[in-house]
């Protein structure tokens, strides 16, 4: 892991999900330039929280900025839900007849419009995967962390202590698929957050029209006494379960991210409106592009103390009859 470089800035880029000229708009405005058909900054690298693939119509181009600029060094990425998604859903397990990641409605559709865009380009397709299946998980980064949806410090000492690395592996990704195993709850973890099972049977209907049995709470949460002060969705709890006590054992299932930690930068979210971060050390950087709000950047120099005015961002227009995004 990198932490030699403090000189250097860092553009913490959000969830992309496809928006592929959204993303080179938002690096163009940013000062990077393409030198060999490639974006590069003099003076600063972009760093991808993860979740490029998936939902939004330009899904290869996205990939391949990023892709380009993770080769040339001017970029990292760490791995998504979706990344993780899209490799699983792709890769057979090597003894079951079945794939990594089971083939039904739901998950089907969460990975469609990736697959449709690269129906006639499976070579291509084929290169990713083998990317995403050597990917970090997590990146310390020194004065600044990066995870996808959440940073776990026991998951990720575990993981470290097991693997000596902080990147997935094909042989990790099989095991994985065990979502008993320790590495498939880290991966939930780590990727996806923590969630809070509604209690008797309830079931609440997303904005987004899918059946939620779970709602996602915060991992930065200072101790938390009701569902209310975890809560973290674009969806809102009905008023009875907003109000209702944390039980103990809800409690133990919650991490927490300490004041006095070094800011950490994640995605995952769907947050609107204009950004800032959510707390002097805690920031997501993902503000629903896809769904026409904002491609977001948290541009970071050695601040330590987050700042509401470090933001750049590009809006994302819905498509007009020539498929802009
Ligand atoms: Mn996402």
């Amino acid at each position: 892991m990198n932490t030699s470089s403090q000189s250097m800035g860092y553009d913490l880029i959000g969830d992309v999900h496809g928006c592929g000229r959204s993303l080179e708009k938002l690096l163009i405005e940013m000062g990077y330039h393409k030198r060999q058909g490639v974006y590069h900054h003099n003076k600063r690298q972009a760093i991808f929280v993860g979740d490029i693939v998936d939902r939004g119509p330009h899904i290869r181009k996205a990939l391949s900025i990023v892709y380009d600029m993770v080769n040339a060094g001017s970029a990292q990425l760490v791995m998504g839900n979706h990344e993780y998604n899209v490799y699983c859903h792709a890769t057979p397990h090597p003894s079951r007849n079945a794939y990594l990641r089971e083939h039904n409605p739901h998950n089907d559709r969460l990975v469609a419009e990736t697959f449709e865009q690269f129906a006639n380009h499976p070579n291509d397709l084929k290169d990713y995967l083998e990317w995403f299946g050597r990917l970090p998980l997590f990146l310390d980064m020194g004065h600044f962390k990066v995870v996808h949806a959440c940073w776990d410090h026991f998951y990720i000492r575990e993981y470290l202590k097991r693997f000596k690395t902080n990147c997935i592996s094909p042989e990790i990704l099989l095991e994985s698929s065990d979502t008993e195993s320790f590495v498939g709850m880290m991966v939930d973890r780590l990727l996806r957050g923590t969630d809070i099972r509604l209690p008797d049977e309830q079931v609440i209907r997303s904005r987004d029209g899918f059946e939620r049995r779970f709602f996602r709470a915060k991992f930065w949460a200072d101790n938390p006494k009701t569902y209310g002060d975890v809560v973290f969705q674009p969806d809102p709890l009905p008023d009875d379960l907003f109000n209702r006590p944390l039980s103990e054992e809800e409690k133990l299932r919650l991490t927490n991210y300490p004041e006095d930690e070094v800011p950490v930068f994640f995605g995952h979210y769907w947050l609107q409106g204009r950004p800032a971060p959510i707390k002097h050390n805690v920031c997501c950087v993902d503000y629903s592009a896809v769904k026409y709000d904002r491609l977001v950047a948290y541009r970071l120099d050695n601040e330590t103390v987050l700042d509401k005015e470090k933001f750049s961002w590009v809006y994302v227009d819905p498509p007009k009859t020539d498929m802009s995004e």
